[in-house]
């Protein structure tokens, strides 16, 4: 490959420029990667006189030349560009088609003068080739190419300071020295008569270009000589471009990758007829070209394989070593741009490189943010991991939210630390700010609920050490209940504010906070007592009747009344009535201060003693208790009003009044029952009347068997139908059930005695013992049916 000059056609005879042709010329000579390291090398000259020849002698390219026995005609058409072989650095040569060409004719020299200025602006060096014999010569066919040559360069605002080498060709004898001071004085006649600009009116020729001479022997007559001047010329091409050589201080070298592209845009501006203006040129194809580099670079960090899996990966989870990892991606993508672009202007280059390092950024800033959201929710949960078991082991809340904050701000400076670009510098403080928030919203969220559940702890606590006290003492309402009420709240609210104020300490709350907490526990264990007093005087009427009941149905030892006769059921019920009528005042109001009130002397004056009340009163109201309100007591401390008390006291009386009339009716039946013997007089009347009859009974021993007979009967029927206990209820109930049980029980006598009869006359021993037993079984049977039935009855 790099044996081959690979000539291409860079600008046809009409003057197109092959754009493909050179883009494959550029990939065949690698000279992209040339940077600066090449050089540029034209020939001019009038048509025939040789160009491509010398070219191919001194470069090893392939240019066609004429064929010599054909006759002398225009061969190289437009211009053709090959590398030279063997040459470094790379030298790129340019073969341009002869000027005064008859093909074109004598007026058609403006494709002369576009292809003069497309070598002075793209070559290092141009070789101008001339016939030795128009040195010194007024009409030379080379003084209208110097000519134009120095017309043209001054449409370049900047030239490049070419070296012009002029070849001369089919030298004679004149020896060189004596033939390069007519050159020379020639050359400098037509720069002084050239029109200049004003800027440039007095610049000399050597600012412009550096000139030299060498001269070549006949290639047709001394081809072996002219082999040898060749060679020796070649080595001057060597190493060009280095300081000292042919091209040593060349100016404004477009780096090799935007050769393409400058050749063609200064080919346009010439064709155009517009000025060339090279350094404008020059940023301008280094602008192309890093945008170019740079696209390039971004496409291809797009499509980086790496970049593409974290990118993927960040938008679910966390990615260790992400800042590195981008960092180094970007750094390797800018790298490549730096290297490939730097060669190029370098104003532009340092903007694109700002520009692609931008676009890179911008592209990869979502991932940044995701990542930043990932470590931003993992701090967040591991602040609640930390905080819930810092408070698990029984840390200070405020003490544990300041420690884990603090710990895990830092644990979070620490990873967005990581999780930073180089070329970035991204601020992560927006976040910082959110995860704070967020870490704040936390705590105290958990704080309200740990305080909440601290203050239904300590209410729970309240409702179980109050509840069934309170209610236990007012069931038992006495004068001491609201002491020891007040007693017990009194203790009860101590204990738990002790407990409770301990358990706020570790939230450090302001003092104002924590006295409103406080306050508002010891308002809480009040209610509960209100709250049970309230409930326990929506039941007074049954604890009124209930303790009504219990005194008058029991006696001083709690033994279950039985109405004899003997019991004062008026004073029984007056003491009932006061116990009952003490639970109401009791219950009355609520008594959680010390205060004294006269609710239980209002009370039992207007209930139990409405008459001294009466009089009492009389020049007030006729009724104390016709009032809605108790004195000295206010609404809210009410819980039954003295109209409620009256109307109550007037229900418990109609529903309590039922069981003292059934304890007066039982102790008058008791009473009749007792009495059944006829009265004493009557008694005294029977024996004195019936004295006679009694005497004749006890002497007549018939009369005494009779009586005998009727008293075992008697007794009999006497214990079978339980006179007594028939009788108990009454004269009426006694006749029934005697006279429903009559019948019966005298069956069942006889049947009884008739067994027993039948058993005695019989004389089998065994029989008489199978009869005695079934006869027992049978007045057992007969007992136990009685004694059934009796107990039915
Ligand atoms: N007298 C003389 N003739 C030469 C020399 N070198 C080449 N020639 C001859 O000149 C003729 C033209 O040669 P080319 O190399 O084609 O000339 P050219 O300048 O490239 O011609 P165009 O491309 O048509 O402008 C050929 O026949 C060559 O043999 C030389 O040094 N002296
Ligand atoms: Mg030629």
């Amino acid at each position: 490959m790099d044996k081959e000059c690979c000539s291409t056609h860079l600008i046809d005879g009409d003057g197109n420029f092959n754009v493909e042709g050179v883009d494959k010329f550029m990939k065949e000579v690698k000279l992209t990667e040339c940077g600066l390291s090449y050089a540029v090398v034209a020939i001019m000259g009038p048509q025939s006189s040789g160009k491509s020849t010398l070219m191919n002698h001194l470069f090893n390219t392939n240019f066609r030349e004429m064929d010599a026995f054909k006759g002398r005609s225009q061969t190289t058409k437009g211009i053709w560009m090959a590398r030279c072989v063997g040459m470094e650095p790379c030298t790129v040569v340019m073969d341009l088609e002869g000027t005064d060409g008859r093909e074109r004719g004598e007026d058609d020299t403006a494709f002369e003068k576009q292809s003069s200025l497309f070598a002075l602006a793209v070559s290092d060096i141009v070789l101008i080739n001339m016939w030795c014999h128009d040195i010194g010569r007024e009409q030379a066919a080379n003084k209208p190419l110097l000519k134009t040559v120095f017309q043209v360069m001054m449409r370049l605002f900047s030239p490049r300071k070419t070296t012009l080498l002029f070849v001369i060709r089919d030298k004679t004898r004149t020896p060189l020295e004596n033939l390069e001071p007519v050159l020379r004085e020639d050359i400098q006649k037509i720069w002084d008569s050239v029109p200049k600009p004003e800027a440039h009116r007095e610049t000399p020729l050597s600012d412009f270009f550096n000139v030299e001479v060498v001269a070549l022997s006949s290639f047709e007559e001394k081809e072996e000589q002219f082999k040898e001047q060749v060679t020796n010329l070649r080595k001057r091409f060597h190493q060009s471009i280095a300081p000292g050589g042919l091209a040593g201080d060349r100016r404004g070298v477009v780096p090799a990758s935007g050769f393409s592209f400058s050749a063609q845009q200064i080919w346009k501006v010439i064709k155009e007829n517009k000025d060339l203006d090279l350094p404008a040129h020059k940023v301008m194809v280094a602008t192309v070209r890093c945008d170019e580099i740079a696209n390039e670079k971004f496409s291809s960090f797009t499509e980086n394989a790496e970049w593409c899996e974290l990118e993927e990966t960040v938008k679910t989870e966390p990615v260790r070593g992400f800042g590195k990892k981008l960092t180094s991606i970007i750094d390797a993508c800018t790298k490549e741009y730096d290297f490939e672009a730097t060669f190029f202007d370098e104003g532009v280059r340092t903007a694109k490189r700002k520009q692609l390092e931008d676009k890179l950024l911008q592209l990869v800033q979502p991932a940044y943010q995701s990542m930043l959201g990932h470590i931003r929710t993992g701090t967040l949960d591991k602040f609640k991991e930390a905080f819930n078991s810092a408070l698990n082991e029984g840390k200070g809340f405020s003490a544990a939210a300041r420690d884990c904050t603090k710990h895990c701000m830092s644990r979070f400076d620490e990873e967005a630390e990581g999780v930073n670009i180089e070329q970035a510098n991204w601020d992560s403080s927006k976040v910082r700010e959110k995860l704070s928030r967020d870490i704040d919203a936390h705590t105290e969220s958990v704080q309200t609920a740990k305080l909440s559940e601290l203050t239904s702890t300590y209410e729970a606590k309240l409702d179980e050490a109050l509840s069934a006290p309170v209610e236990a003492l007012l069931d038992g309402a006495s004068s001491d209940t609201w002491p020891a009420i007040r007693k017990l709240l009194q203790r009860e609210k101590e204990k738990s504010v002790s407990g409770f104020s301990g358990a706020l300490s570790g939230f450090e709350m302001d003092n104002s906070t924590k006295d409103k907490m406080v306050s508002k526990l010891e308002t809480h264990a009040r209610g509960i007592v209100e709250a049970k007093a309230k409930e326990e005087a929506g039941r007074v009427l049954i604890r009124m009747k209930d303790r009504f009941t219990t005194l008058f149905s029991h006696d001083a030892d709690s033994m279950p009344r039985v109405w004899t006769g003997k019991e004062d059921i008026r004073g029984i019920t007056k003491t009932a009535r006061a116990a009952s009528l003490k639970l109401l005042s009791i219950m009355a109001a609520i008594r959680l201060e010390d205060d004294a009130d006269n609710i239980e002397s209002l009370l039992s004056l207007a209930i139990l003693d409405p008459k001294a009340a009466a009089s009492t009163n009389k020049s007030i109201t006729a009724d104390p208790l016709a009032s809605s309100s108790w004195d000295k007591i206010p609404s809210t401390r009410t819980l039954i009003t003295p109209v409620q008390c009256k109307s109550l006291w007037r229900q418990f009386k109609s529903e309590t009044e039922y069981t003292v009339s059934q304890a007066i009716s039982s102790q008058e039946a008791s009473k009749r029952s007792n009495n059944w013997l006829p009265p004493p007089w009557a008694i005294v009347a029977l024996l004195i009347l019936g004295f006679n009859e009694f005497m004749t009974l006890l002497r007549n021993p018939l009369y005494l068997g009779l009586i005998f007979m009727a008293y075992l009967v008697g007794k009999a029927l006497w214990v079978q139908l339980d006179f007594s206990n028939a009788f108990r209820l009454g004269i009426v109930p006694g006749l029934l059930s005697v006279s429903t049980k009559f019948l019966p029980t005298i069956m069942n006598l006889m049947k009884k005695l008739a067994e027993e009869g039948a058993a005695a006359a019989t004389p089998n021993p065994d029989r008489n013992a199978s009869i005695q037993s079934k006869s027992s079984s049978a007045s057992s049977e007969v007992t136990s049916s009685d004694s059934a039935h009796n107990k039915t009855q």
